[in-house]
């Protein structure tokens, strides 16, 4: 099997930092203690983004948990508001 590429390799760390934060209870969604553990196990150097982060979760969590979709509407709302740090497009 090809070695995946760092775009495929992301994929799968997505994949797998969800499912391991999700495990308790409900393993498809993130409770609030999971997603704070989430966040501060695997975010914790991100702190420029942090207001991003805290407004999306406000959006997201309306129901007390955040599902895949969710999760990845949050990692993809952190990679917009990491390019504007950073000075991309
Ligand atoms: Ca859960």
């Amino acid at each position: 099997m090809a070695q995946p590429t760092p775009l495929e390799a992301s994929l799968g760390a997505l994949i797998m930092t969800f499912d391991k934060h999700a495990g308790s209870g409900d393993a498809k969604t993130l409770n609030k203690k999971e997603l704070t553990n989430l966040i501060k196990a695997e975010l914790h150097n991100i702190a420029g983004v942090r207001p991003v982060l805290d407004h999306t979760i406000t959006l997201l969590n309306t129901d007390g948990s955040v599902d895949f979709k969710e999760y990845i509407t949050l990692i993809g709302s952190l990679a917009c508001a990491t390019c504007v740090l950073i000075g991309l497009p």
